[in-house]
């Protein structure tokens, strides 16, 4: 987290003076979004920055780093954190999911709550919350009644000291002026991390790679997904009619997992690379012509080396 820090300082540093011109009372600061698998953390962070950041599947633990969206208006700059869901780590690339979690805690200057209505109370990241500074949103709102939601903030608010509780819906689009008003409302005066016209930190092979994991999320049921990372191998831009190129590595654990992600003639990954085609240029608003290869990695999921090179 020093990195990104230096990262962040080196960035405001190298900027042009008049990046400094920020109105008094100008705030920023970071906003943890945080929860179990499946919560909808992705989702709100889409819809609060209006934009497809973080992939979203109805499977859980699809988010796998933390991804950075920006919020930013003449008056402040939200930075916003999406983490992979809280729970048991039962393997390497889980333990480092959630020592990514841990460190955006800690980074935060408030931390965003989010519990599924839905759901049985989440004690398991409360617990995990003790002494924060927490706003409570109470995810899938649409989805109860509302004396089911009210019942559930107030149970919520018994087992924590809550600084807010706002109930949402991030595909309806309900409440989330208010999730941006409690946050606002807890960060500090301060100048923007980032330029106001960008909404995210990462390059664009990330999300690219990202894409094709969600494809794969999506198409594939039980183990696969969960045994699959994506790396983009090649990358390169070119100048429009040309299309951009670029290559995608799809690693699986076994041989077994690999003939399914091929499946019969290629039929599966064709239609992986469709998909995932189709939503890269929409992403990108260019052509670009895109090539997946399968390896097998053993046990990758659990070998540092591998975690490391995969950017783990
Ligand atoms: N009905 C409804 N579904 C939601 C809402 N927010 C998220 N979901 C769904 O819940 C699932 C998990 O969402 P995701 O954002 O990936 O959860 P995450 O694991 O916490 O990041 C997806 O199928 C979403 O479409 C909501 O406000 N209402
Ligand atoms: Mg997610």
């Amino acid at each position: 987290m020093t990195l990104l820090l230096h990262t962040l300082v080196h960035r405001v540093e190298n900027d042009s003076p008049d990046f400094f011109d920020v109105p008094e009372g100008h705030r920023s600061g970071y906003a943890a979004l945080v929860g179990r698998p499946n919560a909808g953390k992705s989702t709100l962070m889409n819809a609060l920055v209006g934009r497809k950041l973080s992939i979203v599947t109805n499977k859980p633990q699809t988010t796998r780093h933390r991804v950075l969206g920006l919020l930013s208006s003449d008056d402040y700059q939200i930075v916003l954190l999406d983490t992979p869901g809280v729970l048991e780590p039962k393997y390497g690339l889980q333990k480092r999911m959630m020592d990514v979690v841990g460190q955006t805690l800690d980074e935060a200057d408030v931390v965003l709550f989010l519990a599924d209505a839905t759901k049985p109370l989440d004690t398991f990241t409360l617990e995990r919350l003790a002494g924060r500074p927490v706003v409570l949103v109470l995810t899938k709102i649409d989805l109860v009644e509302q004396a089911e939601a009210v019942e559930k903030a107030a149970a919520y608010a018994e087992a924590f000291p809550f600084q807010a509780v706002v109930p949402v819906s991030a595909t309806e689009g309900f409440n989330l002026e208010r999730v941006v008003q409690e946050v606002l409302d807890r960060m500090p005066d301060g100048p923007p991390f980032f330029p106001k016209d960008q909404i995210s930190e990462h390059p664009e092979r990330f999300f690219v790679g990202e894409i094709v994991r969600e494809k794969i999320f999506q198409h594939f049921r039980e183990e696969v997904p969960y045994a699959t990372t994506v790396n983009i191998v090649q990358y390169v831009e070119r100048v429009p009619p040309e299309k951009d190129l670029i290559d995608a590595e799809i690693v699986v654990e076994r041989d077994t997992q690999k003939a399914i992600l091929i499946g019969k003639g290629g039929a599966a990954l064709k239609k992986i690379g469709t998909a995932a085609r189709r939503d890269i240029e929409r992403f990108l608003d260019r052509p670009v012509f895109l090539r997946l290869f399968v390896k097998v990695r053993d046990d990758w999921r659990n070998r540092d080396t591998f975690l490391d090179s995969y950017g783990y």
